[in-house]
């Protein structure tokens, strides 16, 4: 559908720091928008920029043929929209909501039910680079929807499609956001290390980033080693990468060593399990539950 312009229609709901950056990026590309926010009072600098206020949540849905949705969680999502399917029947629905991957699944099953066209996303951006370099955006569910849609998609970064079960884009969030919270943890640790000497964070993050920069250099070869399904191939052993000296200096500084602890409990186990000349790497097997 178009407006009066010729331009595609769409409704964001939701007009938080990320709804309003989604927002904005349809705008300035020309698109048609209609926003709704659930408290009113957060539409102005994109009303000025073009787009419409919808009176009503009815109206918002009902002024496009693609709905893009970004509240705070499953909750709101339900609250808001499976009243509406009536309303949503037959409208492309873009849920770019936080949730897990079963609560993705619930609400790709009530749209399967009420004949609602369901893509999910997970946004690897913070608002401030959305439509910029290195934004990237994570969807499943309805791959026709995903084709038929990339021009609004691509406006916010590059999108990547995972697979018709609607759960898969957020599995994947979730998993890559575990690395950046358990590295964040380790960082933390470390800046509350030095920290007892006296040494404030930035002091501390302006010599650690670079070196944490560059070691994430590994991932793709750490990954090889992993899918290789061997951890023989002659690299930093298990027993070498023992991280007692670690504990043991936060210890000392009065420091809880629980960051690190935690991968030192994951490296004793695979000692402990006769596996010390092995590569580092093998501690991915404890994540799986097994040390065969
Ligand atoms: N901001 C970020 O960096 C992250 C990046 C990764 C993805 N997240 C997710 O995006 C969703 C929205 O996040 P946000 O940054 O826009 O969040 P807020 O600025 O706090 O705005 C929240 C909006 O949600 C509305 N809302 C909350 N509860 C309800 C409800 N029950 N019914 C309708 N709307 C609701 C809220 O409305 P209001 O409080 O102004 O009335 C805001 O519009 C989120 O899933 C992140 O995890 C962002």
């Amino acid at each position: 559908t178009m407006n009066t312009t010729g331009a595609k229609q769409y409704a964001f709901l939701g007009l938080g720091n990320m709804g309003r950056a989604l927002a904005g990026a349809a705008l300035a590309e020309g698109r048609g928008v209609t926003v709704w926010n659930r408290t009113p009072g957060k539409s102005a600098e994109l009303e000025e920029r073009g787009a419409v206020a919808a009176e009503s949540l009815e109206d918002a849905l009902r002024s496009s043929p693609v709905v893009v949705a970004c509240l705070f969680d499953l909750a709101s999502v339900e609250e808001q929209l499976f009243g509406h399917a009536d309303l949503l029947r037959g409208r492309v629905l873009v849920n770019l909501t936080t949730t897990n991957p079963e609560e993705s699944r619930k609400i790709g099953r009530w749209a399967a039910e009420n004949g609602v066209r369901y893509l999910d996303g997970g946004i690897m951006a913070t608002p401030g680079m959305i439509g910029r370099e290195g934004s990237q955006i994570l969807y499943s569910g309805e791959e026709a929807v995903f084709e038929e849609e990339r021009d609004l998609l691509d406006l916010w970064g590059e999108s990547r499609y995972f697979g018709s079960d609607a759960g898969l884009a957020s599995l994947w969030d979730l998993a890559i956001l575990a690395g950046m919270y358990v590295m964040y943890a380790g960082f933390f640790q470390g800046a509350a290390m030095v920290g007892s000497e006296g040494v404030k964070a930035v002091d501390f993050a302006a010599i650690a980033q670079p070196f944490l920069r560059s070691m994430t250099e590994f991932l793709p070869v750490q990954a090889q080693v992993i899918d290789s399904g061997s951890y023989e191939h002659g690299g930093q052993s298990l027993e070498f990468s023992d991280l007692g000296k670690m504990v043991r200096a936060a210890d000392d500084q009065g420091v809880s060593p629980r960051a690190v602890q935690m991968v030192q409990d994951l490296l004793r186990e695979q000692i402990d399990a006769g596996f010390g000349h092995e590569d580092f790497e093998r501690i991915f097997e404890g994540f799986r539950g097994g040390n065969q």
